[in-house]
């Protein structure tokens, strides 16, 4: 299924009726943000993109619309027209929505504040996410990475001294006693592709580090979603701050942080790296 469909309870009360929501009662989340819809032309497509994070609970207050929802291998059409029902999406799924009759107003419960970052408005982009795996870093993943980081490019480019199989197996054991430091592999579609993790995790902060050693699988956007997810991932762990450091000609990867929100750490700089630092918000 790539939704639920929520039958609220209606309390009726003066000869009318009202639905009342709240967490555990009708929304299986918090609520930080509730926006309304209505004055839609009947034809008019809205929404076109999934979201990373948010969950949401759609309610139809008046009038109808129809909501076709997409979970990147099925595609359904759900008619909404009652407003004791809600329509619960989860996250990665692609949404569109139209059909609106002229009364429609659609009211919306969302789980997160707004945040243009957790959009994503290209469906080609939104299907490669649904590929992108971050998996144990297993011994296959150990020997897929002493072929990556010989590989001189992307020795250059992470600034990885030299690896032998002694060294990593010697790291590889001492994986599993260190909470210090998380690793995972990045899989596309089954195939392993690169490496990813965060290390010095102490005092709310910890540094990432990552790389695509499969160099076919640059420039589609995957690391972006890696960094997503790890994001995600620290903050979990209660992170109050991710920093790295990158190559200053590494445009690529430069640009990519940027974009999530790192900045320059103009007090530290050298002529090799830029140092970087993205503050975590509390949830
Ligand atoms: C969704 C469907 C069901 C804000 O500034 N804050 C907000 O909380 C929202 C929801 C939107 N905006 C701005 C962003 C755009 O400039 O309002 C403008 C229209 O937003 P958008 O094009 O995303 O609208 P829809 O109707 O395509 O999608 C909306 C929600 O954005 C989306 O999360 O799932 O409704």
């Amino acid at each position: 299924m790539t939704f639920e469909l929520v039958d609220f309870p209606i309390h009726g009360n003066h000869d009318g009726n009202l639905i009342a929501l709240e967490k555990g009662h009708g929304l299986p989340f918090d609520v930080k943000r509730v926006y309304y819809i209505w004055g839609t032309r009947p034809n008019v497509v809205r929404g076109k993109h999934a979201h990373r994070k948010l969950e949401q609970m759609v309610v139809c207050v008046s009038g109808s619309c129809d909501f076709i929802l997409d979970d990147g291998a099925k595609r359904e059409t759900v008619h909404l027209d009652n407003p004791s029902k809600g329509l619960y999406i989860k996250h990665n799924i692609w949404r569109e929505f139209t059909n609106f009759s002229d009364d429609c107003v659609i009211m919306v419960l969302a789980s997160e504040y707004y945040d243009e970052a957790d959009y994503i408005r290209d469906y080609d982009v939104f299907k490669r996410i649904k590929d992108i795996s971050l998996v144990e870093f297993s011994l296959h993943y150990l020997e897929k990475s002493y072929q990556w980081l010989n590989n001189a490019e992307i020795k250059r480019l992470i600034a990885s001294g030299d690896v032998s199989r002694e060294g990593q197996r010697k790291w590889f054991s001492s994986l599993k006693n260190r909470e210090d430091y998380f690793i995972r592999g990045i899989e596309f579609n089954g195939k392993p592709i690169g490496s990813v993790g965060l290390k010095h995790i102490e005092n709310n902060r910890c540094e990432y580090w990552g790389y695509i050693g499969e160099a076919e699988y640059w420039g589609k956007g995957i690391g972006k979603e890696v960094l997503f997810q790890i994001i995600e991932y620290a903050k979990s762990l209660g992170m109050k701050e991710i920093y790295l450091h990158v190559l200053k000609d590494n445009m690529r990867a430069l640009s990519l942080y940027l974009k999530a929100g790192f900045k320059k750490d103009e007090n530290k700089s050298d002529d090799i790296f830029d140092y970087m630092f993205l503050k975590l918000k509390e949830e």
